[in-house]
């Protein structure tokens, strides 16, 4: 039997591809991976997949938890584990002594959103380049995607392009105009900025169907240029 899912949570039965509207429409080739490193770091640097390659991989077996209330169970991902790719090419670069570290993070779309370095260093955070046993579609974000497990979806970009270090928190555009929370925890519904974890549920919940309407709608429409964020 499978655990309950976390609060104001439900199994839809499908892996639907979802996001915020705005980036939609563009939907990335699937091609070599390049992942900038910079921000607060000593030296900006450029990865490749030949980079991620001297990490050993990991898979991990998690649902995947969407703000909009929307649950999908047990999906098999395969990657490297955040904390390996972090302690070998971020790490040495980072500053030392640092406590509220964030880590801003950008895919080929334009979107872009920070977390807290220490959700990102738990054991089941991938950078995952596989799902249930196929190479990641561009769906579900292909080349390379983060999957923080513990996090709302908002927080596991797809695309990667960029990490950047911070030392403070920084809202960009997107998560200011959804209100995204600064960590996201699913555990503690940490589904917004502002408002009571029950009035995101509602209206959340109530925005579903819309949001995949629009989202779907959009996506038909066909790539145009990335949104500037
Ligand atoms: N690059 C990018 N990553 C993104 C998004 C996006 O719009 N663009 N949307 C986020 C949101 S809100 C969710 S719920 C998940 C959805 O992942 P899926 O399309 O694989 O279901 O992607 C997240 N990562
Ligand atoms: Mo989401």
């Amino acid at each position: 039997m499978s655990a309950p899912l976390p609060p104001g949570q439900r199994d839809i039965g499908f892996f639907p591809r979802f996001g915020v509207p705005d980036f939609a429409a563009f939907i990335p080739q699937a091609g070599e991976v390049s992942l900038q490193l910079g921000g607060n770091l000593s030296r900006p640097t450029t990865l490749r997949l030949a980079d991620l390659q001297k990490l050993p991989r990991r898979e991990v077996q998690a649902d995947f938890h969407c703000v909009a209330t929307w649950s999908y169970r047990g999906l098999r991902w395969e990657g490297w584990s955040f904390k390996d790719f972090y302690d070998t090419f971020v790490a040495p670069l980072a500053p030392t002594g640092a406590t509220e570290v964030y880590l801003e993070l950008r895919a080929q779309d334009g979107y872009r959103v920070s977390l807290l370095l220490a959700d990102a260093l738990t054991p089941e955070v991938l950078l995952a380049d596989r799902l249930n046993g196929e190479p990641l579609s561009t769906e579900h974000g292909a080349p390379l995607r983060l999957v923080a497990p513990a996090l709302y979806g908002y927080k596991n970009v797809k695309h990667l392009s960029a990490i950047s270090l911070r030392l403070n928190y920084e809202v960009s555009l997107v998560e200011r105009n959804t209100r995204a929370h600064p960590r996201g925890r699913v555990a503690f519904e940490e589904r917004g900025r502002g408002l009571p974890a029950w009035l995101y549920r509602i209206l959340y919940r109530a925005l579903f169907r819309p949001i995949l309407w629009r989202y779907q709608r959009i996506a038909r429409a066909g790539a145009k240029k990335v949104p500037s964020t």
